[in-house]
């Protein structure tokens, strides 16, 4: 049976932390699905299908071994999408004990609603201070985002 994971997020936009844990994580599973969904409670900055469109060029970049796939989910549950294409686990990235806190009553719920277990990925120590908002931040203010995202995200804010 196919090994099939979900890594979500906001994406808004994919860091080189998001980037590291897709990286380790599409080495565990035979398929992983990177999922962008809309956080409502976050002010996005980055249109869904541009999000998108960045996460597959920083991953045809980084050569990542397996299968992965990038999409967008809007309707219903995370695990909707998950029973879906036949993913049994999702991937989280947790960079601090506020993930652990954010994340775990997910994860409970989560594994009741439909048997999906979570695994939280510890973090690279060099993106572990890195997040979506740090970057619209020193974006919007004008300074280099290039040492914490990938070069095609890099380019999309300095055009924007
Ligand atoms: N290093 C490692 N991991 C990182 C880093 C980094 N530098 N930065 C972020 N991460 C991790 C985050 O901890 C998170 O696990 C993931 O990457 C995505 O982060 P974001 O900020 O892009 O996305 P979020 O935190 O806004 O998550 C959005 C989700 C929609 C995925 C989340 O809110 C969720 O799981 N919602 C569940 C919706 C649902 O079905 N609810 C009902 C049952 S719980």
């Amino acid at each position: 049976m196919k090994r099939i994971a979900v890594v979500p997020g906001s994406f808004d936009p994919v860091t080189l932390g998001h980037l590291d844990v897709i990286a380790r994580a599409a080495g565990l599973f035979d398929e992983l699905h990177v999922l962008v969904v809309h956080n409502p409670g976050k002010t996005a900055l980055l249109p869904i299908s541009q999000r998108v469109s960045l996460i597959e060029q920083a991953i045809a970049e980084a050569e990542m071994p397996g299968t992965i796939v990038v999409t967008s989910w809007s309707v219903g549950l995370l695990v909707d999408y998950c029973t879906d294409v036949g993913a049994s686990v999702l991937v989280k990235g947790i960079r601090s004990q506020v993930d652990v806190a954010y994340e775990t009553p997910m994860a409970i719920v989560n594994r009741n609603l439909a048997g999906v277990e979570t695994i939280f990925m510890l973090p690279d120590p060099a993106h572990a201070h890195v997040s979506s908002s740090l970057v619209r931040q020193v974006a919007a203010l004008g300074g280099d985002v290039s040492p914490y995202v990938p070069r095609a995200v890099a380019a999309y804010l300095q055009k924007s």
